[in-house]
């Protein structure tokens, strides 16, 4: 049996948590490997596995991957998320890469001092609703139209619902102006291996607090 993927990270969601999200939803586990001090990171990269002294990197198919959006790509392509030719393999990359930016904005917000993040968290949210929710619920207006590329199931649904249910704990209405995309959630949530992730006892990672912002500031040492 091929051995289970490994992700090395620290404890926390972070650039790795996308990749939390999408193994489990293909059905594969995984083993991690955490580290928790600065010392842990420095070993990490003494040890010459790092290619850029950065992670996430998981080490799969006898690989040690490092870049976030490559990892993913990789996984998505294996497990037959990313689309069935080069036309819905843009897609997808067009809808990721732009839910990506918006989790970009989001972790950098909780960094920020308390009143600072309140503003840029509300500027997130609503350029969230304007911009990108809009089209994704537009999307899903099309007859027949259950996920977001070639009606099939794929990483762009997976990296859709990550991202509401992030802007959900932000704001418990985030969704509130677009029913087709409340739907989508509920649907994308029972798929049975996003209902298992989604349930205590997973490998998902808490929201970040307080604890989170020093864990990483410390780890990192900036
Ligand atoms: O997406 C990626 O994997 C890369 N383009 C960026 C990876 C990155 O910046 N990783 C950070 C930790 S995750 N948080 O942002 C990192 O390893 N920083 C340490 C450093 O010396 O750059």
């Amino acid at each position: 049996m091929a051995a289970k993927p490994k992700l090395y990270y620290s404890n926390t969601r972070g650039r790795m948590e996308s990749v939390h999200w999408l193994l489990p939803a293909a059905g594969v586990e995984y083993e991690e490997v955490l580290f928790r001090t600065a010392e842990d990171f420095e070993n990490l990269i003494k040890g010459g596995k790092l290619t850029y002294q950065q992670v996430p990197m998981v080490e799969m198919d006898g690989m040690y991957m490092v870049q976030t959006r490559v990892i993913l790509k990789y996984i998505a392509a294996k497990y037959d998320l990313y689309g069935k030719d080069l036309k819905e393999r843009a897609l997808i990359n067009m809808y990721t890469d732009a839910i990506s930016d918006l989790m970009f904005l989001t972790r950098e917000s909780y960094l920020k001092p308390p009143e600072e993040k309140e503003k840029e968290i509300k500027v997130i949210l609503e350029k969230a609703k304007s911009r990108y929710f809009s089209v994704f619920e537009k999307v899903l207006k099309n007859p027949g139209q259950d996920y977001l590329v070639g009606n099939k199931f794929s990483w762009a649904d997976i990296h859709l619902l990550e991202f509401i249910l992030m802007a959900e704990e932000l704001c418990a209405t985030a969704l509130s102006e677009f029913p087709l995309l409340q739907a989508f959630k509920t649907r994308i949530s029972n798929i049975p291996t996003i209902k298992k992730f989604l349930q205590p006892g997973s490998q998902r990672k808490p929201p970040p607090d307080d604890h989170y912002v020093t864990t990483v500031r410390k780890i990192l040492q900036f």
